[in-house]
């Protein structure tokens, strides 16, 4: 079958002429999130001739050593959606609070500038230095004000009230995957032409795999039913396709991009140290679980659907079982057999 030859741009566009009633902000403000990529992705794949990498010296609100790169990621989108004119307000892992935007950049005198975005500006920073691929995670809400700068309530919506979702893998090539609802779509950045080109088109997951993805350093420090699930899995049963593969890049992108495309589960549970696991809810765990969602997989915290969890403020962390639908749903009936911290 012939591929479609489509750019991101169209792609938005026509699904955008889906909706009449639709003012063209949402088309732009993603154009916006994709040009920002493309200056990201120059730098990333620049990263290892300059003095880009090493360590600034500063910690982000994670208390965690920032590299260079994720300070630039950061500065590079929040610059763009300031600019951009669609956004009131905009979060980010390198961001302790909110930053509402005023309308004085806005580009529609008629129409406020109506969506909120947060950002992992570069997830898996930790890998910066060894060349493994790392990712840009971004999710998008319609404003609850009316007008003005954003305030915390426009930031803080459950993950089913997101218009858009989407990821930027910075790999052996840069692709963007994306949402708004209307199925998952995969581009592949052609740097000769600088567009994002259309590659895997109405992306879905497996559902079912032969593959888990967890960082199994910890398994000592998760709850029984966790370390029944993973030695479950291990165990041998052709019929059920056990033992499956492990996999586990430590780069959240990259490992669920992989799930995404081949099948599997991706698992970072809560444990004795991390009561609520390590990922975080509102741009981590949502934009990746509306995703898996539009792409006929699961996301849970493993008690409850991920995108129903009331946000109670920007940094919020929580367990994370994401992936093919069978196997995200057995891992939820392990952790249902009872609720009990490690014995
Ligand atoms: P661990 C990277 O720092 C990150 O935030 C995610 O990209 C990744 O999935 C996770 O942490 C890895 O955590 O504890 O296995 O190193």
């Amino acid at each position: 079958m012939v591929k479609s030859f489509s750019t991101f741009y169209r792609h938005i566009i026509e699904e955008e002429r889906k909706y009449p009633e639709a003012t063209g902000q949402l088309s732009d403000l993603l154009a916006d999130i994709a040009l920002a990529c493309k200056v990201i992705s120059l730098e990333v794949n620049r990263a290892g001739l300059i003095d880009i990498l090493g360590f600034t010296g500063e910690e982000n609100v994670q208390g965690e050593e920032v590299k260079k790169l994720d300070v630039y990621a950061n500065d590079v989108l929040k610059y763009v959606m300031k600019q951009g004119g669609h956004t009131c307000a905009v979060c980010s892992e390198e961001e302790e609070s909110f930053i509402p935007i005023d309308d004085k950049f806005k580009k529609n005198k008629f129409v406020s500038n109506k969506y909120i975005c947060h950002f992992d500006p570069l997830d898996g920073s930790s890998n910066i230095d060894v060349n493994v691929s790392i990712g840009t995670i971004f999710s998008v809400y319609k404003r609850v004000t009316s007008s003005g700068p954003g305030a915390l309530i426009d930031c803080l919506q459950k993950g089913t009230e997101q218009v858009a979702a989407g990821y930027v893998i910075y790999g052996s090539s840069t692709m963007l995957v994306y949402t708004t609802g209307e199925g998952v779509h995969g581009f592949t950045l052609d740097p000769s032409v600088g567009e994002f080109l259309l590659s895997n088109e109405n992306i879905k997951i497996p559902e079912k795999s032969k593959t888990y993805s967890v960082n199994e350093g910890n398994f000592s420090k998760w709850q029984k039913e966790v370390r029944d699930y993973i030695t479950y899995l291990k165990d041998t049963d052709p019929e059920t396709s056990r033992p499956y593969s492990s996999r586990y890049i430590g780069s959240l992108v990259a490992d669920f991009h992989r799930n995404l495309l081949y099948g599997g589960i991706f698992l970072y549970p809560s444990d004795i140290k991390n009561k609520n696991g390590k990922l975080r809810l509102m741009y981590e765990a949502n934009p990746l679980s509306f995703l898996v969602e539009q792409a006929g997989g699961r996301s849970s915290d493993g008690a409850g659907r991920i995108l129903d969890i009331e946000p109670k403020n920007l940094h919020q962390r929580t367990p994370l079982f994401i992936g093919s639908a069978e196997d995200v749903k057995l891992a939820e009936k392990f952790l249902a057999r009872e609720n009990k911290h490690p014995d």
